[in-house]
């Protein structure tokens, strides 16, 4: 494991110190983000859009991390055990997520909090907020945090009216829907490869499958229908089978926004065995999980991912509480700068691309626009492998100078030899 030369030693996150082992690989520039909060801060679009949704599901009960006090260092076991994600998902690799150490990571996704949400004795319908991290590959539209929003909604078998308000709702919804300009290519509710739950009646789990669609597709209209409902083009949205482990029959979503299909969410109907977790068996529903990063970069026409994080008032001036209305103009673009780096890797060790991303990440943070691999040889003679990687610096604030970026690039150098072991060539 490449992690084994960081210093030892306790690493100290959120005011707790957690013992480092094979797994630690948390670096800097993601622990210095881990109290951001953007979701409240008001003029900024991952509020504004947070704040949106929120007010379209009128009924349902509007959380966030903050407000829950729910933290961001989460045990594997909540993140992926709770949710049924086999052991050898690659999710749960050391290349993909976050960990302080074996016991404790990154929550990588907001469904980690469905057991407290769905516990809520107050709540059958909730929305939640949060940051989630993923170790991931460089370019404008991936960032190692970003913001999702989870939607849960649940009936209780239990109580008499329960499923005929559910088929009442969705008989509204579909009366709603169908006076608007939308194309909606579906798929079926249940099918051999998307299948209900064992213990779900086959009616049941249609009536929460249908409700789901309507509910997201109302949203949908509303986030991205403008257009359509001023008599232009109809918006499209397309229904796609998806394999989630915490849900059955599993559905993804995509619009057809600005001539190109973006997956905006993933969602299905939530496993009895979290419901149970939950202590709730008794109850049965759907959950969704949606960027909104994603959603906000195309709303708002944000080109790279990093402004998120901009503290520069020419974009966080741009935004407005109460208003969806801003396009957002590019203020000039500055020249970038790219520089290759190549080393050989020590017999036996692997570098994965996610550990050049953040080793570059802590050296120059987001002056770093994109980070392509551009070669990986293995020498026929000594078996070592050679690698290469073309790093594009670009601020988006100023210009950076030519002294700047070499220094950060021997800084980069210099750890990569420290961290890795690794041979510049
Ligand atoms: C999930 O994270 C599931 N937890 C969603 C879910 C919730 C399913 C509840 C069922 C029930 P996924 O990894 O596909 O799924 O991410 C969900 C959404 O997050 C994506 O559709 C996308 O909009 C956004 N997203 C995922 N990865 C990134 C990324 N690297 N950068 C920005 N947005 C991302
Ligand atoms: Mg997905």
């Amino acid at each position: 494991m490449a992690s084994s030369r960081l210093a030892q030693g306790a690493l100290n996150v959120l005011g707790n110190a957690y013992k480092r082992d094979s797994f630690t690989n948390l670096p800097p520039s993601i622990t210095s983000k881990l109290n951001a909060n953007l979701y409240d801060i008001p003029s900024h679009p991952i509020y504004l859009l947070r704040t949106l949704i929120q007010s379209h599901f009128s009924r349902f009960n509007a959380h966030t991390a903050s407000s829950m006090g729910f933290s961001p260092i989460v045990t594997p076991h909540d993140n992926f055990d709770v949710l049924a994600f086999p052991k050898n998902h690659p999710g749960r690799a050391t290349s993909d997520s976050y960990y302080l150490n074996e016991a404790h990571m990154l929550r990588t996704h907001t469904s980690v909090h469905q057991v407290p949400l769905f516990s809520k004795p107050d709540t059958d319908r909730y929305l939640f907020s949060a940051d989630v991290y993923r170790r991931d590959e460089i370019d404008a539209s991936h960032y190692p945090v970003f913001h999702q929003m989870e939607g849960g909604c649940v009936w209780d078998l239990d109580k008499k009216d329960a499923l005929k308000d559910a088929a009442a709702e969705v008989e509204e919804m579909e009366r709603a829907l169908a006076l608007e300009n939308i194309i909606i290519e579906d798929i079926p509710h249940l099918s051999l490869t998307n299948p209900k739950q064992d213990t779900h009646d086959p009616a049941h789990a249609t009536l929460m499958a249908r409700h789901l669609k309507l509910s997201l597709n109302g949203l949908i209209l509303k986030l991205f229908g403008e257009g359509a409902k001023n008599g232009g083009e109809p918006l499209r949205v397309r229904w796609i089978e998806a394999y989630f482990p915490f849900t059955s029959p599993s559905f993804e979503v995509e619009v057809f926004f600005r001539g190109k299909w973006l997956e905006i969410l993933g969602s299905g109907v939530v496993q009895q065995s979290i419901l149970d977790t939950s202590n709730v068996p008794s109850k049965m529903g759907w959950a969704f999980g949606l960027g909104l990063e994603r959603i906000a970069m195309v709303l708002f026409s944000i080109p790279d991912i990093r402004l998120f994080w901009s503290q520069d008032p020419r974009f966080l001036a741009q935004f407005e509480a109460g208003s969806m209305n801003t396009t957002f103009k590019p203020y000039s673009k500055y020249p970038s700068s790219i520089k290759d780096v190549s080393f050989w890797v020590p017999k036996g060790e692997v570098i994965h691309e996610n550990d050049f991303c953040d080793t570059i990440r802590d050296v120059a943070g987001d002056f770093v626009e994109d980070v392509k691999q551009i070669d990986n040889f293995v020498h026929p003679k000594t078996g070592q492998t050679s690698l290469c990687f073309r790093v594009n610096y670009r601020s988006m604030d100023r210009s950076l100078t030519n002294a700047e970026t070499n220094a950060y690039q021997e800084q980069v150098k210099s750890q990569l030899k420290d961290k890795f072991g690794v041979e510049v060539r």
